[in-house]
């Protein structure tokens, strides 16, 4: 759905007057402590957050599944979807593709109509955690690690099979996220599993064209619950280290056991130059893909803190890929994306007004007081006006999740797809 140029200006123009006012507020504040609002709004602009296409339906929990309507049915509804994600917010330009729930029909065609939403693909992710209706050979005890050498090539092919198709959606990158583990002690050899692990990684590797990265993505348990073969961002850099240049370790907010400290995984990542790729969520418990910053809104900050102030310094470290990866089982998906759009864009804003001259300044005279006044200070600010700006600026709307609401946008995809209507997903 595209909403309409006017229809976006009329929202856009209501409250126009308690805009400019606020607006005017913070960044007088903000030119007095020496920022540059429009620099920090030129960066937000490089941050464009991947929607992956297995987001935008229902999700479920092991127990059920409570479908909502008018989910998209099939690649061209997930574009049109994060083609209105991106419209609205300005935030989400990319969109990340999973094969095979999302097989392209045909690649150019897919491609040319990504192009008119102004999308393009973020990485490919492949799927050895389960098995196909069509799979010679069963992923029930793994996938690249498995004891078997032809489940290990049905894999690995599958593998380089996602590469060819993102190499023809104009893709660049490809998240391995590995499921293999076990549930039982002696149920594997767990160096064994690892080394056969880094074998089959090498091989993908090779596969990938020369601008290509491959990101290796970590998390401790689930499906399996005694061991998983790349279980931490330990496992994952060494592994990432040995498979190559282009190898680097993804982070996923919710691949963490409860209070790990994730901005310095983040600090030591970036510091080696092997941060690739970064998965927004937020959790309680486990990996309980809720809605980013809804929990730990602080921690968020923080990361944003280490990324923008480790990319500045460290010269070798890529341009990291970001994406909400998270599922949906009681909110409107659409609505819950919106949502964690808005808490990376202000996590991002106020981050970018910490004064890292003066940290730096306090961190080595040892003043603990004078550091955390200056953390507190940027998280506290209210930046919501600078958001507000960035979008309208760019095109989109002020506050996506009103728009969204009062425009019924679920209610006209109900009309037009179908009440009783599955994405493709877990
Ligand atoms: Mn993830």
């Amino acid at each position: 759905m595209k909403i309409h140029p006017d229809d976006i200006t009329t929202f856009n123009q209501a409250d126009e007057n308690q805009r400019a006012e606020d607006l005017d507020f913070l960044t007088r504040r903000l030119t007095s402590s020496g920022h540059d609002p429009d620099k920090i709004l030129d960066r937000l602009s490089d941050l464009q957050i991947a929607i992956p296409s297995w987001a935008l339906g229902s999700g479920g929990t092991r127990f059920g599944r409570f479908p909502i309507g008018g989910q998209p049915r099939n690649l061209d509804e997930k574009i049109e979807d994060v083609g209105l994600l991106h419209q609205l917010s300005q935030m989400a330009g990319n969109i990340s593709l999973h094969i095979p729930w999302d097989i392209p029909d045909d690649t150019e065609r897919i491609k040319a109509l990504a192009a008119e939403y102004h999308l393009t693909f973020d990485a490919m992710n492949s799927n050895t955690f389960q098995d196909q209706p069509d799979q010679k050979l069963s992923y029930k005890f793994g996938s690249l690690s498995h004891t078997d050498p032809f489940v290990r090539k049905q894999a690995v092919e599958h593998n380089k099979q996602v590469i060819d198709y993102g190499k023809s959606l104009g893709s660049k990158s490809m998240t391995v996220w590995l499921a293999d583990g076990s549930n039982h002690p002696g149920q594997t050899n767990l160096s064994s599993a690892l080394k056969r692990t880094g074998d089959s990684l090498a091989e993908i590797y090779a596969h990938m064209p020369a601008d290509w990265s491959l990101f290796i993505e970590y998390k401790p348990f689930e499906p399996y619950f005694y061991s998983t073969v790349i279980p931490d961002w330990g496992t994952s850099y060494l592994l990432a280290s040995e498979t190559g240049e282009r190898a680097y370790s993804l982070v996923d907010l919710g691949h963490h056991l409860p209070n790990t400290n994730i901005e310095q995984i983040v600090a030591t990542l970036i510091s080696r130059g092997k941060l690739g790729g970064f998965h927004f969520n937020d959790s309680k418990y486990a990996d309980d893909d809720i809605t980013v910053g809804s929990i730990k809104p602080y921690q968020l900050f923080l990361i944003f803190m280490e990324i923008i102030q480790g990319t500045a310094t460290s010269p070798h470290n890529p341009d990291i890929a970001y994406m909400i990866d998270a599922s949906h089982n009681l909110k409107d998906p659409l609505l819950d994306l919106l949502e964690s759009l808005d808490a990376i864009g202000l996590a991002f804003l106020k981050a970018s007004l910490i004064d890292f001259e003066a940290l730096s300044d306090a961190q080595n005279r040892n003043d603990i007081s004078r550091s955390s006044a200056i953390l507190q200070d940027a998280f506290h600010t209210d930046v919501r006006p600078l958001l507000r700006e960035y979008r309208v600026r760019k095109g989109g709307v002020h506050d996506p999740i009103r728009f969204y609401a009062e425009h019924n946008i679920r209610e006209q995809l109900i009309r037009n797809r179908g009440k009783n209507t599955l994405a493709t997903g877990l």
